[in-house]
C-alpha cells in the first residue's frame, strides 16, 4: 500500500511527581526531610529510517506515548527518567501540526540521519529537601511532575527522486520505466493500469538516478478528475520532469499544452523545473521524415526533445544521457542554494497556571 500522508497524535510523557517525606531512623528524632525528585517522561522524537519507502506503517498505529518518569522516593532516590521514542519515517518525510486552522511545519526530514524532537517530556518534579530553609525545617511542600507535551501531527511524505515522468494515460510510463530500470509496473493497454508512483534506479555508467513514474493525468486532473493531484506532489523534489507523450496521438502539441496546464493549474513552480519531452511508440511513426516532423512540432515549446520506443528499445541512451545531463545541471544549481533544516522549538508550558 502507497501511504503518503497520515495524521497522528504524539503524547510525550509525563514527569514523576517528587516526593514529601522525612528521615526516620532510630536514635535520630527530627531527621529532616529527605523526599526525592521524580524523573523526566520520555520525548517523542521523528527520525530518518532510509529502510522505508512510505508511511504505511503510520495506517495501523496512530497513537505514539512515550513513557511517564518515575516517581521520588525516600532518602533523596531520584526517580527513573522514561526512555524517548523515536517514530521512524521514510526521508522526504515532513510533519505539521494544526494550530488556528493552519498546518504549521515542525520538522521535514529531508536526509538520512535527521532526528527532530516533536514533543518534549515533563520535568519531574522536585522533592521535598528542596524547601528545607533555616526557619521550615520540615516541609512537606513537593513538586508534582511537569505534564507532556501533547499534539496532532501530520506527516506528509514527498518521494525523494531524481527524475520525474509525467502524461496521459496509456503513454507507455510504465514501459518506459521498466526498459530503463529493474522496476517492473504493469504494462497494459487499458487506461490507468498504474495508481500509484513507482521508483526505478537508472544507471547510466557513472551517474545512477532515480525515476519515477506518477499515475496518469487525464485533462481536468485540477478539478480531480481520474486520479486527480493526487501525487504531483511527488514531483516537487525532482530535478528534472520528462514529459511523455504518445507518438500515435492526432495532436502532440495539444497534448503537451494539457499536460503544462496541469501542471501549472497545480504549481507553477513544477512548471519551472528543467523538462524534457520523450515522445514514445516512435515505432508506430512510419519513417524518419516522420519523426523529424513531430519534433519541428513541438520546437516552439523550447524544451530538448527525443524520440523513443520502449516497445523497441529505441531512443533510450539518448534520453538517459539527456535527462542525466539536465539533472546534474540542475543539481549543481540547487547545490549552491541549500535548504535550511527546519528546528522545532516546543514553547515551555507553565503548568502552574493550568
Ligand atoms: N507500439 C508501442 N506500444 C507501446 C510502447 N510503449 C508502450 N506501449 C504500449 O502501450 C500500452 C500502454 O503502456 P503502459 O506502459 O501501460 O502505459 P502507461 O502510461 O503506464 O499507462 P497507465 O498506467 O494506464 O496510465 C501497452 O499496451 C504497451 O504495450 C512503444 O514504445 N511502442
Ligand atoms: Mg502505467
Amino acid at each position: 500500500m502507497f501511504v503518503d500522508n497520515v495524521e497522528i497524535q504524539v503524547r510525550a510523557g509525563h514527569g514523576g511527581s517528587g516526593l514529601a517525606s522525612f528521615r526516620r531512623e532510630k536514635f535520630l528524632p527530627f531527621g529532616g526531610p529527605d523526599g526525592g525528585d521524580g524523573g523526566r517522561g520520555g520525548d517523542i522524537y521523528l527520525a530518518v529510517d532510509s529502510g522505508l519507502n512510505s508511511l504505511a506503517s503510520f495506517k495501523h498505529k496512530s497513537l505514539f506515548k512515550a513513557g511517564n518518569g518515575g516517581a521520588g522516593g525516600k532518602n533523596r532516590m531520584h526517580g527513573t527518567n522514561a526512555a524517548d521514542l523515536v517514530i521512524k519515517a521514510p526521508v522526504g518525510t515532513a510533519a505539521y501540526v494544526k494550530e488556528k486552522g493552519c498546518e504549521l511545519i515542525v520538522a521535514d526530514l529531508q536526509k538520512d540521519g535527521q532526528k527532530v524532537l516533536l514533543a518534549r517530556g515533563g520535568r519531574g518534579g522536585k522533592g521535598n529537601v528542596h524547601y528545607a530553609t533555616a526557619t521550615r525545617k520540615a516541609p512537606t511542600i513537593f513538586q508534582p511532575g511537569e505534564e507532556g507535551q501533547q499534539c496532532d501531527i501530520i506527516l506528509k511524505m514527498q518521494l525523494v527522486i531524481d527524475v520525474c515522468i509525467i502524461g496521459f494515460t496509456n503513454s507507455g510510463k510504465s514501459a518506459l520505466l521498466s526498459e530503463l530500470s529493474s522496476a517492473r509496473p504493469e504494462v497494459a493497454d487499458y487506461q490507468f493500469t498504474t495508481k500509484v508512483p513507482v521508483l526505478g534506479v537508472v544507471d547510466d555508467g557513472g551517474n545512477k538516478m532515480t525515476w519515477a513514474e506518477l499515475p496518469a493525468l487525464v485533462k481536468g486532473s485540477g478539478r480531480g478528475k481520474g486520479l486527480g493531484n493526487r501525487f504531483l506532489h511527488h514531483a516537487g523534489r525532482a530535478l528534472v520532469i520528462v514529459y511523455l507523450l504518445d507518438a500515435g496521438s492526432a495532436d502532440l502539441k495539444a497534448d503537451f499544452e494539457e499536460l503544462r496546464n496541469e501542471i501549472k493549474g497545480f504549481d507553477a513552480v513544477l512548471a519551472q523545473k528543467a523538462a524534457i519531452i520523450a515522445v514514445n511508440k516512435s515505432d508506430v511513426v512510419d519513417d524518419a521524415g516522420g519523426c523529424d516532423y513531430i519534433k519541428e512540432r513541438l520546437l516552439d515549446t523550447g524544451l530538448p526533445r527525443v524520440m523513443v520506443s520502449a516497445l523497441e528499445r529505441q531512443g533510450l541512451d539518448e534520453l538517459i544521457l539527456e535527462v542525466h545531463g539536465l539533472a546534474v545541471e540542475a543539481r549543481n544549481m540547487a547545490s549552491s542554494y541549500t535548504k535550511p533544516e527546519v528546528v522545532f522549538r516546543p514553547k515551555p508550558v507553565d503548568r502552574r497556571d493550568a
